[in-house]
């Protein structure tokens, strides 16, 4: 028989290092302002605690998104749950099972209910009219996810809030950079939130930020991420430690300038993925600033598994295998985890474009060394599979 050179067959990965989807890049001249930073804070001997570093970088991403409001945090998760926490909100809250499971965990920390609706097919984020169905007495909030570089549909989530006087924010952990035209992510809703975890587009080692243009709102996040502290001395709300260190506004402030030239190579990285991916059958990428700017920072497939010939789980484990390793974001729904489906085993709802898309989703890693060679020799053994895939579906039989 025919060799076929897929590690499956060979034991011979395609690449020696392992390519990860979230693999943070950092520049060496983002490293260099990095320490030029930091010697800064070591001389002031200011390490955290709303430090110069911290307020220099809420104003530059305050300006960058167009808002007046940016309150710097450790992490998006804990962002979010400030934002709960400070509009007071009570009963459920609509959002997306479709998002990773923090934005999800947020609510139920702050003994809100999750409500899940579905998405739309074309763009994977939450569905309006969806969300309108599951409105009840009960409902306090709506939060819109902007996934994988894109903005969801704020103008008809906007307009189903006023209607039923609920609370809007959103998940703004995907989108740092993005635009809906020419409105930049940031100033939607109520708040919005964004991840500075190391895999994002923008990193900060760890970190996060809320964004509004409500000036109370700012004030409560700013007590609620320091413990709840109003003075030295005196603490008027339930806070936490939700507070940015200077090493990571470092980071932050260093990366800022690099900002234009990560968003070209991106780009230039989905055109390449997308032009190759086209000869291939049966594999679609999610097209990316469609509705305005994006920051290209995912890279997102859907297998059809009756024209590329495997499954998007065989295809996953061969990739696997050739040191690719392609995530299945967000599968299999927050809403078919364990800890949700057993929290609540009669409340199971039915979604069936989520669970259609969990079920084909696939991202290749983006921040590559040597793009053109990487994404080339990707497309190759995707075309491999592809021609050999009855074979493969044996191999994939025959495994544990
Ligand atoms: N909302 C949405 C829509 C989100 O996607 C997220 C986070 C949040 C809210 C909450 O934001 P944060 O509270 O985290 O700020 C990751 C991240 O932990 C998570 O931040 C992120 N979304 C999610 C999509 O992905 P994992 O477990 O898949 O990633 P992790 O840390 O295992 O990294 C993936 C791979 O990347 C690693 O196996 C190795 C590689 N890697 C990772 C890091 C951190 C590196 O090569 N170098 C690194 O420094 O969850």
């Amino acid at each position: 028989m025919r060799d076929i050179n897929l590690a499956i067959f060979t034991r011979r990965p395609a690449f020696e290092k392992a390519l990860h989807v979230g693999a943070p890049y950092v520049e060496p001249e983002t490293q260099k302002r990095f320490h030029t930073y930091m010697d800064g804070a070591f001389e002031r001997a200011y390490l955290t605690n709303n430090g110069p570093l911290v307020q220099e970088l809420e104003k530059e991403l305050a300006h960058l998104h167009s808002v007046r409001y940016c309150a710097a945090t450790c992490n998006a998760t804990l962002a979010q749950l400030f934002i709960l926490s400070a509009l007071d909100l009570r009963g459920d809250v609509l959002l997306p099972s479709f998002t990773f499971i923090a934005t999800v965990h947020a609510c139920l920390w702050q003994n809100l209910r999750p409500v899940f609706c579905d998405i739309r097919p074309d763009t994977l984020m939450i569905d309006p009219a969806d969300a309108a169905r599951r409105i009840t007495s009960q409902t306090s909030a709506i939060i819109g996810v902007h996934l994988f570089g894109n903005i969801c549909e704020v103008e008809s989530l906007t307009e189903l809030a006023r209607r039923h006087r609920l609370k809007l924010m959103f998940d703004a952990a995907h989108a740092f950079g993005c635009s809906l035209g020419s409105a930049s992510v940031g100033g939607f809703g109520d708040a919005e939130f964004f991840s500075f975890h190391s895999t994002k587009f923008f990193g900060t080692f760890e970190g996060g930020a809320m964004t509004t243009n409500d000036a109370e709102l700012d004030r409560k996040i700013r007590y609620l991420r320091n413990f709840g502290f109003r003075t030295y001395d005196d603490v008027g709300f339930l806070g936490l430690n939700g507070k940015m260190s200077e090493a990571s506004a470092a980071m932050g402030l260093a990366s800022l300038p690099e900002i234009p030239r990560r968003i070209e190579r991106l780009e230039a990285t989905h055109r390449a993925y997308r032009d190759g991916l086209s000869r291939v059958p049966g594999i679609t990428v999610l097209p990316a600033g469609r509705e305005g700017r994006s920051n290209f920072h995912y890279l997102v497939t859907l297998i059809d598994e009756a024209r590329f010939g495997v499954s998007r789980d065989i295809l996953y484990r061969v990739l696997w295998q050739e040191n690719v390793l392609v995530r299945r974001y967000f599968y299999p729904g927050c809403h078919a985890m364990s800890f949700y489906r057993s929290s609540e085993p009669n409340d199971y709802p039915h979604l069936p474009v989520t669970e259609d898309i969990c079920k084909r989703i696939l991202c290749f890693p983006t921040n590559l060394n040597n793009p053109k060679g990487d994404i080339d020799s990707i497309v190759g053994l995707l075309q491999r599979i592809h021609d050999n895939a009855e074979r493969v579906a044996i191999w994939a039989e025959s495994q544990p």
